[in-house]
């Protein structure tokens, strides 16, 4: 990570820890969320602090569809709340989401699990994310990232621990 340039970019704003949530299950799932990590880690006003284990796992909600490969970072960054659901949203459209189904298939889905410890409800943003708690899609990969250990599950699978290397754009903002 390039902390001089993080720094120079953000000294309006203290730098907030924040949990993203990856998922696809559509394509090449393994390059979609490694091209969104990439391109989170390259915006100059996050620095990507850890990457989860790469986890298959059993559709969740909506269950006629493929399985969903999972992961979860840990970033710190200076963005608001509301810029950065921007940013993922950004990422998804970039990397072809389109919303045509609540839950349903998608090449990549980003959720902002919390920042900081910031709660907030609103007609966009919702923080923590509400559905954590039920879901060991996000909580087996946010569980690795926290205490080392992610117990993977029959549902949630281990597929790869290093699968993340920082090479699409470069090595200068290379994780940690
Ligand atoms: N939104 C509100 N709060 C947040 C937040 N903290 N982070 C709003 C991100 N978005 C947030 O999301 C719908 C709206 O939620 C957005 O417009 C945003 O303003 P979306 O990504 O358009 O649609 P979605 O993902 O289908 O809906 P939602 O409610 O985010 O669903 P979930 O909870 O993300 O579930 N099964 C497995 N195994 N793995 C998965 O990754 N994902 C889902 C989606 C279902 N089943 C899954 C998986
Ligand atoms: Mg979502």
């Amino acid at each position: 990570m390039n902390k001089a340039r993080f720094f120079c970019h953000s000294f309006q704003r203290p730098a907030v820890a924040a949990y993203l949530s990856l998922g696809s299950n559509m394509g090449d799932r393994q390059r979609f969320l490694s091209v969104a990590t990439s391109l989170i880690a390259a915006h100059p006003d996050i620095a990507l602090e850890c990457v989860s284990s790469l986890y298959e796992t059993d559709p969740v909600g909506y269950e006629a569809q493929a399985d969903f490969y999972n992961a979860a970072l840990r970033i710190r960054t200076t963005l608001p709340p509301c810029t950065l659901l921007r940013f993922c949203q950004s990422v998804e459209h970039l990397l072809g989401r389109r919303r045509t189904q609540r839950w349903g298939p998608r090449t990549l889905d980003i959720d902002i699990l919390c920042y900081g410890r910031l709660t907030l409800q609103t007609k966009h943003l919702t923080l923590p994310h509400p559905r954590i708690a039920e879901r060991d899609f996000v909580l087996i990969p946010l569980r690795e990232i926290m205490t080392g250990i992610g117990l993977p599950t029959a549902s949630v699978r281990l597929v790869k621990r290093d699968w993340y290397k920082s090479t699409c754009l470069g090595e200068e903002k290379a994780i940690k």
